[in-house]
This record gives structure tokens, C-alpha cells and sequence, in this order.
């Protein structure tokens, strides 16, 4: 006798499909898949879906004969011009009620105007963030859909059952409705903006440990390893450690030593920062994030440069002038960074989302999107708990920063961090998340700063006008008058 909650069809084999077809599978739906190169859909189907109720489909006509209605069909294909291509080849097979579920990293315009179009044919939409990789795929993702509000109803408990819980009793599913349009796809867009800037943070704590302090990778994993069982506890905490644990098979060396420092992208922080600028909201922290991966790839003009250009070479423990008490207070004055570092990271992140949601009306809810973070996905963190509550008990909070946890929090790692900025900008060692986050922070709680002289200037070349403090109204000068 069949046990399934319903059926349920799926697109694209990569890794992503193929994990998220078995968490389907586990969780009692039956799942109909497809993929462009039929090879693929057979290796899975003899492979890893062997003896489960998933069954193929040889053509998307196919798959809409298998599939009861109203159907629900997930896309994970490669994000851009493929997914029109699916969704253009599925519209004519399909009928008024049928959901297209688009699980790919989109960007949010591509899914506002596909939620246009597919609705305009009488199908609903769902453009929906997962964040978990591989792993979360499989076993329970952190879910963030967005698109035809009517399609919640349907999709909602299938989505939830193959999601990542979280709370007190891990019984709270990572998924909930986002909002209309590409809400969905947006706030995953924002939550890979937050991943770039806790990446970058921590490779930046790396960074300083080896070259201030001469730290081994084994060492640095220690510690990792100790944040990670304290307030800094996070995934990508978690998985530094394990990473720097790792040893090259070929060389005997710590694998993360013999990797090449070219970070790679595929556009989502950079997506976040544009939109941040669009939108007029401080994000530099992100944007730096972006930044330090575009100038980790000049590989070669980094190499050219590091023979000509003057600058000092870091102090070295052990030498230098170091004693040995100073290297539990470097160490401490680096987690304080990355702390700070971190807590700019939410709060840019939330406050570019505060913005788009007023801009777009959305109406996002912020205590919910912290909720549905707290587990599966990459950014996923004890911190989110703060968050959450942060926002519960002031859902129209300016600025994490002022949250009266942060502010605590930020009041308890400033000395440090400003200490290790300092030593970083002496000795030559490239910190620029770090630093940017803490300008980021120095900028938020001054209430003036030097900034008037910039409009006087504008008005001074540009007479774009400026306003005084002691009156209102807007004002001109003729700065080269005599009088
Ligand atoms: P990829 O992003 O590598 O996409 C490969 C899949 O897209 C294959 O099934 C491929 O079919 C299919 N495809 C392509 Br390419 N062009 C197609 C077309 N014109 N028509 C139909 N199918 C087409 O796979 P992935 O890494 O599993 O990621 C899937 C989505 O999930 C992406 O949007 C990704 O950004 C997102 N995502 C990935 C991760 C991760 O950790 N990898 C995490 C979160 C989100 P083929 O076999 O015929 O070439």
C-alpha cells in the first residue's frame, strides 16, 4: 500500500536535484523526475534513487502525463536563461492551478517577471531561496519562498516537511512564506551577501593568526574550533575547523596550505551590493566581501606587485618584540573582530532587507526570516537567536546595532577590535572586512560627521545647495564672492 503524501515532479539532476528529490522521497512524496540529458536521469535512477519511489520521465510532456493535478514541479536547473527555457517548454503542457517552483539561485527581477508571466497563463509561481548545499539538500534545507501567495496553501507543507528544523525542540521548520513576487529569491540573494562577509571575516582571522602569530593550520583549527563552542557558533565557524584539519594526501601538508588563494564567485554578493546601492543602503561590509574575492583573483599583478611595492612585513611572534602574554590577547583581540565583523554583517543584511521590503512592499517579516536562518543554511548561527529576538521585541528596529544585545555585545568587543585593526594596518596584513565593518560602526554612532564639507563642495562646483544645522530650509552660496 502506498504511503505517499502526494506527487511531486523535479527538474535538473545536478547535485542539488538529485539531493532534494531523496529528501522529497524520505519524507513520504513520490517524485517524478527529469533531466535535459537523459544519461544523468538514468545513472540516478539506477544509482542513489534505486529501490525508492522515484520514478523518470523521458520528456517533460511525459512528466506532466505522470503528475496528478494540481502539479507541483520544482526547477533545479542552472539559474538564467535556462530557466525561462524550462519554463517556456513546460507553459503548453501544463493547466490553470499547476505550480512551477523555481529552487535555483535566481535572480529576484527574473523571478518578479516569471511570477508575471506564469500567472498571466494562469499557473501560480513560487521563486523560493534554498540554502544548505549539498548537504542541506539532502537533508533538510533552510527554505525561503517567495511569488504567487495562492500557491502557498499547496506547496506550504511539502516544503516545510523537507526543511531543516530548528528551536528549542527542533520541531520548527527553516521555511516560511516570504512574500510576493522575487521576496523569496531576494532574501536568499541577502543571506549569500551575509555569507560573504563571515567567509571573508573568518579567512581574515586565518589570515592574522598565520602571519602576526605564525600559527600552523592545527593550531588555528584549536581555536576555531573553540569559538565555535562559544558565541561565535556557526556552520561556517564549524566548518573552518574542519577544514584546516585536513590533510593533503599528495604532500603532507594541510590541504587549505597548498590551495590556490583565487576566490571564485557566481554573483549573489555581488547582486546584494548592487542592490544596496540602488536601494541607498550602507552595506560595506558586503561590498568588501565581493571586493577582496575580485582582488584575490589578480593573482599575477598580486605577485608582480609584492616585489616592488614598499610596505612593512608583519612583527613576528617570537621576535619583534611579542611576549608571550601577547599572544592569547592577539588572539582574543581577533575574535573580538570577528565578532564585530559578524554583527555588521546581520545588520547590513537586515537593513538592506528592511529597505527593499519598504521599496517593494513586501512586507517582510523580519523576526521570521532570522527564524527560518537559525538552521540548514550556510549562515545558520547562534547569533540568529539574538536576532530573532532582537526583532521580536522591536519588529521596527532601525539597526541591529541598537538592539540592546548587540550594543552590549559591540561595547564588548570594540577594545580588541580596534587593537587588532591597528596592528594589522602596521604590520602590512590586509584585514579590509574588518576594518570596513568597524568604519561601518564608527560611521552609524557618530552623529556628525565630516560629511558637510562634501556638500559644501557640491554646492561649490555644482550648486546643488545644502542645508544648515541652525535653520531650516535649503541654501546657496557663491563661494568665490569676495564677501
Ligand atoms: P547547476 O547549477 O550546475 O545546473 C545543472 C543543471 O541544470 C543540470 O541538471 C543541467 O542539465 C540543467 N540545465 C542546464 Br545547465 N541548462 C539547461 C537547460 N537549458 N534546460 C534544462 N536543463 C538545463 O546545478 P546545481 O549545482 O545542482 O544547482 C541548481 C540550482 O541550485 C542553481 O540555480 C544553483 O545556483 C542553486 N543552488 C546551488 C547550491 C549548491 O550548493 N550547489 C546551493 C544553493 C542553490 P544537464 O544535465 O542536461 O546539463
Amino acid at each position: 500500500m502506498s504511503m505517499s503524501k502526494g506527487t511531486v515532479g523535479l527538474i535538473g539532476l545536478a547535485v542539488m536535484g538529485e539531493n532534494l528529490a531523496l529528501n522529497l522521497e524520505s519524507k513520504g512524496y513520490k517524485v517524478v523526475v527529469y533531466n535535459r540529458t537523459a544519461s544523468r536521469t538514468e545513472a540516478f535512477l539506477k544509482g542513489p534513487a534505486s529501490g525508492r519511489d522515484i520514478v523518470g520521465a523521458s520528456s517533460l510532456d511525459e512528466m506532466a502525463r505522470l503528475l496528478p493535478r494540481p502539479r507541483q514541479i520544482i526547477l533545479m536547473v542552472k539559474a538564467g536563461r535556462p530557466v525561462d527555457e524550462v519554463i517556456e517548454q513546460l507553459l503548453p503542457l501544463l493547466e490553470p492551478g499547476d505550480i512551477l517552483i523555481d529552487g535555483g539561485n535566481s535572480h529576484f527581477e527574473d523571478t518578479e517577471r516569471r511570477t508575471k508571466k506564469v500567472e498571466e497563463a494562469g499557473l501560480l509561481y513560487v521563486g523560493t531561496g534554498i540554502s544548505g548545499g549539498e548537504e542541506g539538500a539532502l537533508k533538510g534545507p533552510s527554505i525561503m519562498p517567495g511569488g504567487s501567495q495562492r500557491a502557498w496553501c499547496v506547496v506550504g507543507g511539502m516544503l516545510k516537511s523537507i526543511a531543516a528544523k530548528a528551536g528549542k525542540d527542533n520541531d520548527e521548520p527553516c521555511c516560511e512564506w516570504i512574500g510576493p513576487g522575487g521576496a523569496g529569491h531576494y532574501v536568499k540573494m541577502v543571506h549569500n551577501g551575509i555569507e560573504y562577509v563571515v567567509m571573508q571575516a573568518i579567512s581574515e582571522a586565518y589570515l592574522l593568526m598565520s602571519s602576526l602569530l605564525s600559527m600552523r593550520a592545527g593550531e588555528i583549527q584549536t581555536v576555531f574550533d573553540n569559538w565555535n563552542k562559544g558565541d561565535l557558533d556557526s556552520y561556517l565557524m564549524e566548518i573552518a575547523a574542519s577544514v584546516l584539519k585536513k590533510i593533503d594526501p599528495e604532500t603532507g601538508r594541510p590541504l587549505v596550505d597548498v590551495i590556490s588563494d583565487r576566490a571564485a564567485h557566481k554573483g549573489t554578493g555581488m547582486w546584494t551590493s548592487q542592490s544596496a546601492l540602488e536601494l541607498g543602503v550602507p552595506a560595506p561590509s558586503i561590498a568588501e566581501s565581493v571586493m577582496a574575492r575580485y582582488i584575490s583573483s589578480l593573482k599575477a599583478e598580486r605577485e608582480s606587485a609584492a616585489k616592488t611595492l614598499p610596505g612593512p612585513t608583519p612583527a613576528v611572534y617570537g621576535k619583534d618584540g611579542f611576549d608571550d602574554a601577547s599572544k592569547p590577547r592577539i588572539i582574543g583581540a581577533i575574535h573580538d573582530a570577528l565578532k564585530g565583523t559578524i554583527i555588521c554583517a546581520y545588520a547590513q543584511g537586515f537593513a538592506i532587507l528592511a529597505k527593499a521590503s519598504e521599496t517593494y512592499s513586501w512586507q517582510l517579516n523580519m523576526p521570521s526570516i532570522a527564524a527560518l536562518w537559525r538552521g540548514g543554511c550556510i549562515i545558520r548561527a547562534a547569533m540568529l537567536a539574538d536576532i530573532m529576538e532582537a526583532f521580536d521585541r522591536q519588529p521596527d528596529l532601525p539597526n541591529l546595532l541598537v538592539s540592546p544585545v548587540f550594543r552590549d555585545a559591540l561595547e564588548g568587543v570594540q577594545k580588541g577590535w580596534r587593537a587588532i585593526i591597528a596592528l594589522a594596518a602596521q604590520g602590512g596584513v590586509p584585514v579590509p572586512c574588518f576594518a570596513s565593518s568597524l568604519s561601518y560602526y564608527d560611521s552609524y554612532r557618530a552623529a556628525r560627521l565630516g560629511t558637510n564639507l562634501v556638500q559644501a563642495q557640491r554646492d561649490y562646483f555644482g550648486a546643488h545647495t545644502y542645508e544648515r544645522v541652525d535653520r531650516e530650509g535649503v541654501f546657496h552660496t557663491d563661494w568665490t564672492s569676495e564677501e
